[in-house]
């Protein structure tokens, strides 16, 4: 049962119980109708608690049931909802903990509620694409006043309890319980059972003495922060109605037509698929859930340059003690001075108080002997990205480290296994792959060698919760997963200047596909020289791997992007506009002369789907080699370390939106261009097999 249901005196409890969050699942909305009937059947019940089980009062409706028949199965939210307002005896919720969604729309349905302090209340359905779809948008107005309720409906972030009950005029509160909740409710019942007419928020106004003028307001606010998703807008539109509607039940149909209308957008599936792709890349197939964790209390970093220090931030900002190490005295020295330049620009900007830097730099600790850090329960090695230097950095942890401490590379291209074979304890080695810069991007790559031990792995990905990063597993291969995918899309960059396209056509047409940024700027804010070293590498490891020599060309003409002023596009002193350049146009145009390439026009469309499949392509393969235990885990890599359009969802939730077959349709065109690279563009066997089987990634 996911509502059980007693009597305590003349007061019946009804008590949401469906775990992790009572989400409002079929099962339990049917419960609680029940529980609410057989209230009113009771003649010795004068009154009815509703409460919640666990960690929530209720975390909203159940995501977990939508696109199913059980998401709209009778009683549906709605109809709980009306079934509860409609009791002959009142209702009170007892909140605590988490109030959201459609959690927080049915205690707007009760006649009365109280709640604990510190409970999070929240309509975040604006965050899954989607908008209060039970009235949250036409009730919340009527107990908060048309700004508040707008304001948390658009934004979907959780305010707090006691912060609510102090509003002035608010009606969402009858009273704050301070101790026992349940106690608590069931005095107030006691209290108001006689208490008639039974008051319902649905009795009372929305109003606002400018509601034109202010709903404008409110539009062009929402329409500036809120490209490429509609809900915010629907969000303004519903609370409108509210204030205008000629009836509340009006204002509720045309809320449900909003809500309706806005789960099936791409943008909400999108958002949805995130939703539960960031928490499905916290679990590991084969490590079970309660595999022991190592205690993590101390951090060591070897290194402090740009990485090293980031990655320390990472700890610092979550109360953890970190040690730096370093061979030199001025690295030590330089590396420090960096972070506490971090650290001041964000108190300059308001997002830290000095206190908070002080405190973080307190715990920050320098040395250049490896025999101060043994007692650090973990070490991240972020040197220089050579296997010998590596090598003799973990010669030195294994001789030094206290048994048990976890010891992390956070190398981004080579072999974890080769390095963990370095020590005599291969089980205690992973790769821990920070994305630059370090304490800003989300992204962590955990990299799984063939003897990592799982209970290392179940601590590091504990660790990536507490430093507030989304980490994804991924096995030893060239590039793990995010790189590897890059390198197809780079070389695909590549070609298309080649075959007739400009940097800035390029970088354009991907970036209306919604990437924060093109190859070619990216490559001249991250560096040219960096790919360019690594394909020095892959032309002597991998010779029939063709890449476009326009990258080296560029690179030969000194133009490594930003830190030399000039890359694939020109800079102007000090300032990091991309201006097209006159010169690598010309060494473009020289270099397809060489080739005997006749430049063709090349639509934007070709552009965004040779460089997104390829993304795709690889992906699949690196699905079928168990490099990623998942699709969605690829998804997440990409949304959250390569500026993937969020509303997109990822590239394979992309593949599967344009249906895979096409993907495939697509791909065979591609292989067709004399000047592209026919066998990258054979469909991976997955990718091939779920098109031809009519399936998702997903
Ligand atoms: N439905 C189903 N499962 C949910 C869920 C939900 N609403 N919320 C969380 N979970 C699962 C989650 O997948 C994870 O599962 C576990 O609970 C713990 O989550 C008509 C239609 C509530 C603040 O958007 O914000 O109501 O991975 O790791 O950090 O208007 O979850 O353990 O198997 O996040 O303590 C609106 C979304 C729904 C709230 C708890 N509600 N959830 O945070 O735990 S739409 C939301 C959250 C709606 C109506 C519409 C958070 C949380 P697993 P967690 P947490």
């Amino acid at each position: 049962m996911t509502a059980s249901y007693e009597v305590r005196g003349a007061v019946a409890v009804i008590t949401l119980n469906n775990p992790p969050v009572n989400g409002l699942g079929y099962a339990t909305r049917k419960a609680v109708a029940e529980g609410v009937a057989r209230a009113n059947d009771d003649a010795a019940v004068q009154a009815i608690v509703l409460a919640g089980a666990g960690k929530a009062f209720s975390g909203g409706a159940d995501i977990r049931e939508f696109g199913t028949p059980k998401a709209l199965a009778e009683p549906n939210l709605l109809s709980l909802i009306k079934t509860v307002e409609a009791s002959g005896k009142p209702v009170v919720a007892a909140i605590h903990t988490v109030c959201m969604g459609g959690g927080l729309e049915l205690a707007l349905g009760c006649h009365y509620r109280v709640a604990a302090p510190g409970a999070s209340i929240a309509l975040p359905e604006v965050k899954l694409g989607l908008l209060p779809g039970a009235g949250g948008t036409q009730r919340l107005p009527r107990v908060l006043g048309v700004e508040m309720a707008l304001n948390m409906i658009v934004k979907g972030d959780p305010v707090k309890s006691e912060v609510l009950a102090a509003l002035p005029g608010q009606k969402l509160f009858d009273r704050l319980i301070d101790g026992d909740l349940l106690e608590g409710a069931i005095a107030f019942a006691n209290e108001v059972a006689a208490r008639r007419p039974l008051p319902s928020v649905r009795q009372l106004k929305a109003v606002h003495p400018e509601a034109d003028a202010y709903f404008q307001f409110a539009r062009n606010t929402v329409k500036a922060m809120a490209k490429h998703f509609p809900a915010p807008a629907r969000c303004v539109d519903c609370v409108e109605q509210a204030v205008k509607a000629p009836s509340f039940d009006a204002g509720l149909a045309y809320e449900r037509g909003a809500f309706t209308a806005l789960m099936f957008t791409p943008e909400s599936r999108a958002l949805r698929h995130a939703f539960f792709a960031e928490r499905a890349a916290s679990k590991i197939p084969d490590v079970p859930e309660d595999t022991p964790q190592r205690k993590i209390e101390r951090v060591a970093v070897i290194g402090a340059g740009t990485m090293g220090g980031g990655i320390a931030m990472n700890f610092l900002n979550a109360g953890i003690p970190v040690t730096i190490l370093e061979t030199k005295q001025e690295a030590l020295d330089r590396g420090i001075a960096t972070v506490r330049k971090n650290y001041e620009a964000q108190v300059k900007k308001g997002k830290l108080q000095q206190d908070k830097l002080d405190q973080r730099m307190a715990l920050l600790s320098t040395t250049l002997s490896y025999d101060d850090i043994k007692n650090a329960d973990l070490v991240i090695e972020a040197v220089f990205e050579d296997l010998g230097v590596k090598e003799g950095v973990f010669k030195a942890l294994d001789e030094v480290m206290k048994p048990g401490a976890i010891l992390a590379s956070n190398t981004s291209t080579l072999d974890v296994d080769r390095i963990a074979a370095f020590t005599k304890r291969p089980q205690d080695v992973v790769g821990m792959h920070f994305f630059s810069p370090a304490n800003v991007m989300k992204l962590l790559e955990v990299v799984r060698g063939a003897k990592t031990g799982k209970d290392v792995l179940a601590t590091v990905m504990a660790v990536a919760k507490k430093i507030r990063k989304t980490a994804v597993v991924s096995g030893v291969c060239d590039g793990f997963i995010g790189n590897r995918m890059i390198e197809q899309y780079s070389r695909q960059a590549g070609f298309l200047l080649e075959e007739g396209a400009t940097p800035q056509q390029v970088d354009k047409a991907i970036e209306k596909f919604g990437f924060a940024m093109g190859p070619f700027r990216m490559g001249d804010l991250a560096g040219n020289d960096i790919g360019w070293a690594i394909r020095k590498r892959r032309y002597v490891e991998k010779p029939n791997m063709r890449y476009s020599k326009t990258a080296d060309l560029l690179c030969e003409m000194g133009r490594y992007g930003q830190k030399t002023g000039a890359g694939w596009y020109d800079y102007l002193p000090g300032k990091r506009d991309a201006i097209p350049s006159a010169a690598v146009v010309e060494m473009i145009e020289k270099h397809r002369a060489e080739l005997g390439i006749t430049p063709r026009k090349i639509s934007d469309d070709e552009i965004v789907h040779r460089l997104v499949y390829s993304l795709v392509n690889e992906a699949a393969k690196i699905l079928e080699e168990g490099i990623a235990s998942k699709a969605s885990d690829i998804d997440m890599v990409y949304l959250t370390g390569y500026g993937f359009p969020l509303w997109r969802g990822g590239p394979m939730n992309y593949a599967d939106e344009q249906g895979l077959y096409n993907v495939v349709q697509a791909m065979k065109r591609f292989a067709k261009n004399p000047h592209d690279d026919a066998a990258f563009w054979q469909p991976a066997p997955l990718l091939a097999k779920l098109a031809d089987e009519g399936k998702r990634f997903n």
